[in-house]
């Protein structure tokens, strides 16, 4: 269904100068998506870390202002090293211990949505306690002529989600933390409905339920309420581990159309949709049971870590989506989906 652009993976690490001293960017990846003033914008995460040191594990975290180096043994039994994304605790599986990398938002610019240039400077970087591990796949949201920034907040005392708001992708205002921990995947619809602004998220649970998606609603962005249960993984399905939402719900004469990714139990993550009615986004219409897209070229099959296509958002242009994923989280990629095939499918398949 996706038309993958030609000059795929569209950004890669190996192009971009690392910010800081000493250090290598390991990935450019899951990207936040707008349209300001003719030019794409992708708010790329970017993943940094200390170019290392023997034998050891070298990562940051932002202590007092600072960023502190970190050297971990990859000996240390009392270490788990086998998610390369994270060090954790042998003893303490819950207990989370350190990121591999720190990752911070840097925007690279486009005229035709598939050559990008990316900012010689970072766009935001970590600076609050609730960040002081990186921040993370942004999800960007046009309202009227603001753009609402919302990304995950990693830090010792959990995942949580921020907000910030920019006019113009050259400086931006901190608005804070809108989930407390453990939460990501927010995704805030363009427009009010019925006078409420209305999000999607995703409780990440750790002792009852799964890690699906849920709605809330808010009358000023900042304070949000009134949590609803959405939709939920599924047994035996490629969204059966976990689902987050993608980029902003799209308007359709059918109803709000979201693209979410799914994983699956041997942690593929495809891209599925749901469609939600206009008026009262807490009722589902229809949701597709095979993905609309999976992981099949190199780039999405290898990398820091493997199988992954993490849509994160998409510019409407003509009725064909341009849509944007970070693949294997590594490269950031893209590509052409016609809304009326996704909705055909929901149709089907629902
Ligand atoms: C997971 C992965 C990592 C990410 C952490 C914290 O382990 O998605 O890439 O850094 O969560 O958000």
């Amino acid at each position: 269904m996706i038309k993958r652009f030609e000059n795929n993976p569209i950004i890669q690490p190996s192009e971009i100068e690392p910010l800081l001293e000493n250090s290598e960017i390991i990935g450019a990846f899951n990207a936040g998506v707008a349209y300001h003033e003719d030019e794409f914008i992708l708010l790329l995460r970017i993943a940094e870390r200390p170019v290392a040191t023997g034998e050891n594990v070298d990562t940051w975290e932002i202590v007092e202002g600072e960023l502190e180096r970190k050297s971990f043994n990859r000996e240390d039994a009392s270490l788990n090293f086998e998610d390369p994304r994270t060090i954790r605790a042998v003893d303490d599986l819950d207990g989370f211990v350190a990121l591999t990398s720190m990752s911070y938002l840097r925007i690279a610019r486009s005229k035709n949505g598939k050559n990008f240039t990316v900012d010689d400077d970072y766009f935001i970087f970590p600076d609050g306690e609730e960040s002081s591990l990186g921040i993370e796949d942004a999800r960007i949201t046009k309202i009227d002529e603001a753009y609402y920034i919302t990304y995950t907040q990693v830090s010792r005392y959990g995942v949580s989600v921020g907000l910030s708001k920019t006019f113009d992708f050259q400086s931006h205002e901190y608005l804070g933390t809108i989930l407390a921990p453990e939460n990501k995947d927010v995704v805030i619809f363009p427009e009010k409905i019925k006078g409420k602004y209305y999000m999607l998220h995703r409780p990440s649970l750790k002792s009852i339920g799964g890690l699906n998606i849920w709605l809330a609603e808010s009358d000023n962005l900042r304070q949000w309420g009134n949590h609803k249960y959405l939709i939920g993984t599924r047994n035996n399905s490629y969204d059966q581990e976990r689902i987050g939402a993608g980029g902003p719900p799209i308007k359709t004469s059918k109803g709000w159309l979201a693209l979410y990714h799914g994983a699956a139990n041997n942690h593929v993550y495809s891209t599925g949709a749901v469609l939600l009615d206009l008026d009262d986004p807490s009722k589902v219409i229809g949701r597709t049971t095979t993905p609309i897209f999976k992981p099949e070229m190199e780039y999405e099959q290898k990398g820091f870590f493997g199988d992954v296509v993490f849509i994160t958002g998409a510019v409407e242009k003509d009725e064909e989506l341009y849509v944007y994923y970070g693949a294997s989280d590594t490269v950031m990629a893209g590509g052409i989906i016609q809304t009326q095939d996704i909705l055909e499918q929901i149709e089907r398949e629902s």
